[in-house]
């Protein structure tokens, strides 16, 4: 059991208040609430070790490096990788960026096909249409089912020797759903097809550890899991990342310049051109280690009992539609759902005004509000800090919303 009353201390925003009532934060699918823990360590790095990273001879350039490094050792260790591995971005969207990219430049031609489905965010979506649009190659989705969950017979009907990428995200950001990666992984493998994995809702709020999931590239961001903005993780299986040429370009990723051509430096720092983020990856390090502190499965569990709680609470009332997965086991911490009649914005205003932060839109998936066939849903969304008095004030604050809008 998270001990809330200890965790809630931590987290210095919670104390707010919003149009006259305690914050009640239910956007944590967004971005995350930050510790001071957290807060802190990047005040310190700024205060007390602050230089550029790699290059100065000097004594402090030397500690920010290692607490540079120190930062991705860390981040390794959370996902079970080789910290070779491990890329530093700016987050879940430039890490699909970069494999689609890179992929695409090194292994991508006419007639080859690139497998999505229908529940992606546009950052795991837009780079694969561009790449499709570059090299000629055909963008195809697989379905998703009425119950929110992928057609997996669509997806064994659409897999073939043409398909040479499967990218799909491993928590659907609208509906919650768990994807079952290491199967869909396994076959993808068995027509040679690279598994790219966004990871932006699942790093964050359960184990995942990569040599169990199969995938060849997982992306994910700082920003949803405690750390700060403008920092995120790329992880790639070693042989893909030696084969495969650099994103971006510039300074830190070269080995030898002239002035026609280049080398390469060693992975990972090939994929990490111009001065990283390095604060604020310090920043993430010390959120991996509160969360290692925490422990995910407890995180995991936390996550389940509030979205079990709202599950029920939003399918017992007959003027709610939930969509995704009915089963709470089945789901992250997010719930999406409409009010009959009634436009999301105007409920999320709504809830507004009772200190209650749900989203409400399409969530940057356009095509999965298509497949719905509704133009936009609310959305509320957990983490480690939100307890069930707060799901059980949302829950009361949404019949307010219902007999004064219906
Ligand atoms: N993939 C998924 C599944 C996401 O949920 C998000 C952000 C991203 C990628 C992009 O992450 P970024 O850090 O690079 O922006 N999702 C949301 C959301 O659901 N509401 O706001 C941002």
């Amino acid at each position: 059991m998270i001990d809330l009353k200890t965790v809630r201390e931590d987290f210095p925003i919670l104390k707010k208040t919003v149009n006259g009532h305690p914050l009640v934060y239910l956007d944590s699918a967004a971005t995350s609430q930050k510790p001071r823990q957290v807060i802190e360590a990047v005040a310190r790095f700024y205060q007390e070790s602050n230089a550029n990273v790699h290059r100065g001879l000097y004594q402090l350039a030397a500690e920010a490096t290692d607490l540079y490094e120190e930062a991705r050792e860390k981040v390794a260790r959370f996902i079970g990788a080789d910290p070779k591995e491990v890329i530093f971005t700016r987050g879940t969207t430039e890490g699909l960026n970069l494999v689609a990219y890179s992929l695409g430049e090194a292994r991508m031609g006419p007639g080859d096909e690139i497998l999505v489905t229908e529940m992606e965010h546009h950052a795991n979506l837009i780079p694969w249409q561009l790449l499709a649009q570059r090299k000629g190659a055909r963008l195809v989705a697989i379905r998703v089912t009425d119950e929110g969950q992928l057609d997996l017979a669509d997806l064994e009907a659409k897999l073939s020797s043409r398909t040479k990428v499967v990218a799909l995200t491993h928590v659907s950001n609208v509906l919650g759903t768990i994807n079952p990666i290491p199967s869909i992984a396994e076959l993808a493998r068995r027509v040679g097809a690279v598994v790219v994995v966004d990871a932006a809702q699942s790093v964050p709020h359960m184990p995942v550890n990569v040599a169990d999931l199969g995938a060849d590239f997982l992306a994910f961001s700082g920003h949803k899991m405690l750390g700060p903005t403008g920092i995120g993780v790329l992880w790639g299986r070693r042989e893909l990342l030696e084969e495969l040429p650099p994103f971006l370009t510039g300074g830190e990723m070269i080995r030898e310049v002239w002035i026609d051509r280049a080398t390469w430096n060693e992975i990972p720092y090939k994929f990490e051109a111009g001065t990283p983020p390095f604060a604020q990856a310090v920043g993430l390090g010390t959120a991996v280690d509160y969360l290692t502190g925490i422990g995910m499965e407890e995180v995991r569990q936390h996550d389940l009992d509030l979205t079990a709680r709202a599950l029920e609470g939003l399918l017992a009332r007959d003027y709610v539609e939930v969509y995704g997965p009915k089963d709470p086991e089945a789901r992250g911490g997010v719930v999406s759902f409409n009010l009959r009649g009634i436009h999301p914005h105007d409920a999320a205003t709504l809830l507004d005004r009772e200190g209650i932060a749900i989203r409400a839109g399409h969530h940057c998936a356009q095509p999965l509000m298509r497949a719905l066939d509704v133009p936009a849903t609310c959305r509320v969304s957990f983490y480690l800090y939100n307890t069930q008095e707060e799901v059980e004030r949302f829950l009361a604050a949404l019949d307010r919303v219902w007999e004064a809008m219906r």
